[in-house]
């Protein structure tokens, strides 16, 4: 494994960009999305991630947001998560970039995070520009707008333009860092799995850590297998 030649990239690194996906929230007990135990063996995303299921059904889409919020609200940070506030912490230009809806990154205490698919603790209006957080657990009835309009989940379904804001800070700190670390996604949903793409191309060390190899490993630098709560604290020890 290249994780001494990985552990000096980050050492001497000034910028270090990060992306995360759903992986390094599996060690918390948050289910991912692809592989064997995914959400979508479980469940259909036509039927509950894009704005036409929400469209055609939205209670069914809220009663599985819900169960989602109910299953997040319990679980905690992991170590992987607390190996990313240290990373911060030390680094003079950090980027978190996440894929997750969670929240688990601000939890750990990671100051700031770029939510590009959004979060499930925010609030959005299908009418109005009005959005607003809400922790609660479970909602009751499919929540309405104080303008009376439905509200939707505050995340990025399937065919759903990111975050302009997000996105082009996102994008930035991309194209600036020295080192791009990729953790615990399957580097298939686009456009944010193109970003390890952008970062390698523009000469930074792309490092990833994953319990499989993925799309992206043969175009990375150095992949890491192996869960990302022992991996990470290891890596920046
Ligand atoms: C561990 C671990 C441990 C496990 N340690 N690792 C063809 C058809 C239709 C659409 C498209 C198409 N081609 C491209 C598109 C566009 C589409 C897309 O990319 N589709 C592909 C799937 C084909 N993208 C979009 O639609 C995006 N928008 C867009 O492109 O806008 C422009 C546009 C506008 C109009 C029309 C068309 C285009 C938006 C994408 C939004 C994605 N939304 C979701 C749901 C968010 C809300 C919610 O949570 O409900 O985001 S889908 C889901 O996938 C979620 C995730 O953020 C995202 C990525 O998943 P992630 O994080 O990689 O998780 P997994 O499960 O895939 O992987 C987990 C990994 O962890 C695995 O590798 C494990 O091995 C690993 N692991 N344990 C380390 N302990
Ligand atoms: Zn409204």
């Amino acid at each position: 494994m290249c994780v001494e030649q990985a552990r000096r990239w980050i050492q001497d690194a000034s910028l270090i960009t990060v992306l995360t996906g759903a992986g390094i929230s599996a060690e918390s007990g948050i289910p991912t999305f692809r592989g064997q135990a995914g959400l979508w063996k479980q469940f259909r995303p036509e039927d509950l991630a894009t704005p036409e299921a929400f469209a055609r059904n939205p209670k069914l889409v809220w009663e599985w947001y819900d169960w989602r919020r109910g299953l997040i609200d319990q679980t905690k940070p992991n170590n992987g998560h607390y190996a990313l506030v240290q990373l911060e912490h030390r680094t003079p230009q950090f980027t978190l970039i996440t894929q997750n809806v969670d929240g688990l990154h601000e939890r750990a205490g990671s100051q700031t995070v770029l939510e590009v698919h959004g979060s499930i603790w925010k609030l959005r209006c299908t009418e109005c520009c009005r959005s607003w957080p809400d922790r609660t657990v479970p909602l009751c009835t499919p929540p309405h707008c104080v303008c009376g309009a439905l509200a939707r989940p505050g995340v990025v379904w399937f065919g759903e333009n990111l975050p302009e804001d997000v996105w082009i800070a996102a994008h930035k700190a991309t194209l600036a860092c020295d080192v791009f670390l990729v953790i615990g996604t399957s580097a298939v949903v686009y456009p944010a799995a193109g970003l390890a793409h952008l970062a390698k191309s523009s000469g930074a060390k792309v490092i990833e850590i994953n319990t499989e190899a993925t799309a992206i490993s043969e175009s990375v630098d150095c992949t890491l297998l192996g869960p990302s709560g022992q991996i990470l604290p290891e890596l920046i020890r």
